[in-house]
């Protein structure tokens, strides 16, 4: 089906008021306008907007009574792991008079009382429908709504269907054999008993040390004779120290509500706190321990996660906080082999979901407790009496399944659900789930998803991204309402632009590494996808906000009387590139540009004082070479592993105005590690003092002088390369055509990062990307018009795309950037290299600016690209491409 691009013209925008959807078209009246599936905090919030709404609506719950996780999770010690008082809804702003936790943390049943309350104080649970599981759910296109059945035989049309199923409310199967023969008790902690269990005197196992298992063994322990826990891998778990509501944040909480509800709106992860923006090595050791210490004491999980910076993205700083964390289990734990046992090592801290517990390690101390490492004695069946592993005989009166959940779309794929042309969503889904803002997807028209899959969910405070997807969904019945559509669906490419969106934030974390549930690695045969969106509630609201304020980009909006699709793409850039956008743009700093040159040299290098330092190297070198006219400044950067090695040199960037030696320093120390190759820096003359082609003469002399000296650099003679960015990626084109040119040096391949090849400023990109990403058109020209004539500019001394013939230069890489004003003349080298027979990868780099590649521990989506560049130049100096065999 087409639709065009704005909104027919016939379709005059309306106010707000509720017009039912018979009023405007001949389609069948469904029986309710929405069906909710699920009656926990997200259903029961729904249920609250949509009546108030005007909405005709039907809650089906699968429980015999409400809460979803809260109602089911009823086993010893349930509690919320984020503060009770951040954990609740925020649209009843009178609720302090009604309503008050008694503790930081509170339990299963106090949590169940408070969403009772809510339900009786708003009269919610008229429009819900209890002990009733939705089945099927299919999509009518010719009527335009849902049908919906349930197993207690309701088969009711709906408008629109919202899953409000939340996120670990699948139970996991018990995945082991013989469970049927034990004749004792069984127990899942997802499916907790009503009547009170009694454990007094009995053997128990229990069976997972995630958040479930760590909240129950030491309650469990403290009834049981013996409890034997089987672990398969150990969790990092912190101190809840709950106790009272802390009179401090009540305080900050009574000064002003709003204020407080909406910080945590535009929170990380939706609870108030600033975010870390210190790298963990910025500081000292005695800073960092105290740091961690802190959290530990502070007993909240965001507040750990949050310590600094780069927990979640920096290996060693991830291994430093473990090492913390590990040093903890050990000094709790007395029987050294069960404190090694219960030491994670094989995933980074935070990466599976870390514990909030009580008592959790001490409670090993204890005589009648004892831990089995699964992995060491994997549990070979569960017999009549009890557990047999590899190499024991348990006998248990009870057994406690803590063993999880097929989280975030486990709940969604159990309902058969089909969309449009009867495609089932489970199929869709088969190999991870897609979706445009973890809301919607596509081929699945007016299907809502709270707190889907490719949103915050279970790294945020749940309450508040309910609250926020629930809210976004009211908004979105509204504007449909109000102008006359009745349905919205996401188009394919909204979301495939988001799935990529959120594999890349994914990709920048260390969450990958582990095989946790956040990865469906939990479940046997799950796709291996990251499900939740790990970039911040707040910048996720600020999407979900945006996608409106652009007129439902991404949506296709239709109904009896037109239709309409804003397409396009939300996120383009990669998610760290963009952070670095954002926060330079608040600094509000001059452009080059704007500056005298020596000021804007001396900004340039200060500027260059505040990045990480890049990489160790084996050894740095400084020293001068001769230059065409005089002695130029070099840097030589030596691999850490045995040489000889063959040698880069290297040109920095700058615009042919600023720049030197030493400021590509982190780029040069991540090629020279990454490639194992000796990197030199070479300075060369700066315009515009020394204007065209005075740069190239220089870059000339610098090749040659390290051709002639390869030896005595350390280098291996013959194996030489070049490599530059931005205005050296032109010199080091230049040079390679040079040198074919003066029959040597003999140069083995080229890397030229994001070059200005021809300087034409009517290129797409120049207009494409004139303002806001580093490097604009204006400063560009300002470089040009420093360096070289106008009547010069079709020198290939300065513009290689204008070169005769390309014919028999070095095998090339060509890295151009997404959103770089020079990314179709790299584009176009690429291709005239191809066509000349030249071997040449072209790298385009999805997502980044001119700058980005080079900032090496800053943007870490970069890190992917340098690896291809390292790779190449490993390749060009393979034996085969040296100057005997090359021929
Ligand atoms: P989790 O966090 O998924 O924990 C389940 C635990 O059960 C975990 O330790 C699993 O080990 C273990 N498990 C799962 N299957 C098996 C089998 N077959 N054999 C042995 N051990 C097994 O679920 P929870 O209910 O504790 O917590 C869920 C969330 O609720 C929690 O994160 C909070 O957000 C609230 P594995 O790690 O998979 O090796």
């Amino acid at each position: 089906m087409e639709y065009p691009i704005t909104q027919d013209a016939g379709l005059e925008a309306r106010d707000d008021r509720l017009v039912t959807d018979s009023a405007r078209t001949d389609r069948p009246t469904p029986d309710v306008d929405v069906v909710v599936v699920g009656a926990g905090i997200a259903g029961l919030y729904l249920a609250y907007r949509l009546s108030r709404a005007g909405h005709r609506l039907r809650v089906f719950e699968a429980g015999d009574d409400l809460g979803g996780t809260w109602y089911w999770n009823r086993y010893p010690g349930a509690r919320v792991d984020v503060p009770s008082i951040d954990y609740m809804y925020s649209f009843d702003p009178n609720w302090q008079r009604d309503w008050q936790w008694s503790e930081k943390y509170a339990t299963q049943p106090e949590i169940l009382r408070y969403l009772n309350h809510i339900a009786d104080k708003h009269d919610l649970r008229r429009h819900i429908t209890f002990s009733t599981r939705v089945r099927q759910a299919g999509w009518d296109d010719g009527a335009s709504l849902w049908r919906v059945r349930t197993d207690g035989g309701d088969d009711v049309s709906a408008r629109f269907v919202v899953m409000a199923t939340g996120c670990l409310s699948m139970p996991k199967q018990a995945e082991v054999d013989g469970l049927e023969s034990f004749t004792g008790e069984v127990y899942f902690t997802s499916r907790w008993p009503h009547d009170p269990v009694d454990f007094t005197g009995k053997r128990v196992a229990v069976i997972g040390t995630g958040s479930s298992g760590v909240q129950s063994i030491p309650v469990i322990a403290e009834e049981a004779r013996e409890v034997v826990v089987f672990q398969r891998t150990p969790t990092f778990s912190i101190p809840a120290r709950n106790g009272q509501v802390s009179p401090e944040r009540l305080a900050l909480f009574a000064a002003n509500e709003a204020d407080y509800r909406s910080a945590a709106r535009m929170s990380p992860g939706g609870i108030p706190m600033e975010r870390s923006i210190t790298p963990t090595f910025s500081v000292s050791e005695a800073e960092r321990q105290q740091r961690y210490e802190r959290a530990w004491g502070i007993g909240e999980l965001f507040e750990a996660i949050n310590v600094y910076a780069d927990v979640l993205s920096n290996p060693a700083a991830n291994h430093e906080f473990a090492e913390f964390f590990r040093n903890k289990i050990r000094a709790i734990v007395d029987d050294p082999q069960t404190a090694s046992d219960l030491c994670p090592t094989d995933y980074p801290v935070a990466t599976k979901r870390p514990c909030l517990d009580t008592n959790y390690y001490a409670t090993y101390n204890l005589p009648h407790v004892r831990l089995v490492n699964v992995r060491k004695h994997p549990i070979r069946q569960i017999t009549e009496t009890g557990i047999d592993t590899a190499h024991e005989a348990f006998t248990f009166d009870a057994i406690v399944f803590a063993t999880g959940f097929d989280a975030v779309t486990g709940a969604i794929t159990a309902v058969d659900i089909t969309g449009r042309d009867d495609a089932a969503l489970k199929d869709k889904w088969a190999d991870g789930p897609q979706t445009y803002l973890g809301l919607t997807t596509a081929g699945f028209p007016n299907l809502f998803l709270i707190t889907g899959p490719g949103s915050p969910s279970v790294l945020s405070n749940m309450a508040v991204s309910i609250e926020q997807h629930v809210d976004w969904v009211l908004d979105c019945l509204g504007h449909l309402r109000a102008h006359g559509f009745a349905a919205i669906e996401p188009t394919a490419m909204a979301e495939a632009g988001w799935t990529q969106h959120v594999n890349d934030c994914a990709d920048i974390t260390l969450f990958p590494a582990a095989n946790s549930w956040y990865m469906g690695a939990n479940v046997p045969g799950k796709p291996r996808v990251f499900l939740p969106y790990p970039a911040g509630v707040d910048f996720y609201r600020a999407t979900c906000d945006e996608v409106v304020a652009r007129d439902y980009l991404g949506f296709k909006l239709s109904g009896p009387e037109g239709s309409m699709c804003n397409d396009g793409l939300v996120r383009r850039l990669q998610p760290d590139v963009e952070m670095i956008l954002i926060q330079m743009a608040a600094m509000n700093l001059p452009t080059l540009d704007s500056m005298p040159v020596d000021e804007a040299r001396a900004f340039y290098a200060q500027m260059s004082t505040t990045r990480p330092p890049g990489p160790d190297v084996g050894e740095i070198v400084d020293g001068v070479l001769p230059g065409a006219t005089g002695d130029l400044a070099y840097r030589l950067y030596r691999p850490p592993t045995p040489g000889p090695h063959p040698i880069v040199v290297f040109f920095h960037g700058g615009g042919w105005v600023v720049g030197d030696a030493v400021s590509d320093d982190p780029l040069c120390r991540d090629l020279c590690v990454r490639s194992d190759a000796i990197v030199i820096s070479a300075d060369y003359r700066h315009a515009p003092e020394h204007r065209f082609p005075a740069a190239v003469d220089d870059a000339m002399a610098a090749v040659r002088w390290v051709a002639d000296n390869a030896e005595a650099l350390g280098g291996m003679p013959g194996r030489l390369a070049v490599c530059g960015w931005s205005a050296g990626g032109n010199l080091a084109a230049v040079v390679s055509r040079l040198t074919r040119d003066a029959g040597g040096p003999h140069i083995v391949g080229q890397v030229l990062l994001t070059p200005p090849t021809d300087g034409d400023l009517t290129r797409a990109s120049y207009v494409e990307n004139a303002d806001g990403y580093g490097l604009t058109t204006a400063l560009a020209q300002w470089c040009y018009d420093h360096y070289i004539d106008p009547a010069d500019r079709r020198d290939p001394r300065f513009a290689p795309l204008c070169a005769g013939d390309l014919s028999g230069l070095p095998p090339a890489i060509v890295v151009t950037a997404e959103f770089d004003p020079l990314r179709d003349e790299g584009k176009a080298y690429a291709a005239a290299l191809d066509a000349a027979g030249v071997p040449v990868e072209h790298v385009r780099a999805r997502g980044h600016t001119h700058q980005s590649l080079t900032m090496v521990d800053v943007a870490l989506s970069g890190a992917p690209v340098r690896a291809r560049i390292a790779n190449a130049l490993r390749g060009f100096f393979l034996p085969t491409r040296t100057p005997e065999t090359a021929a």
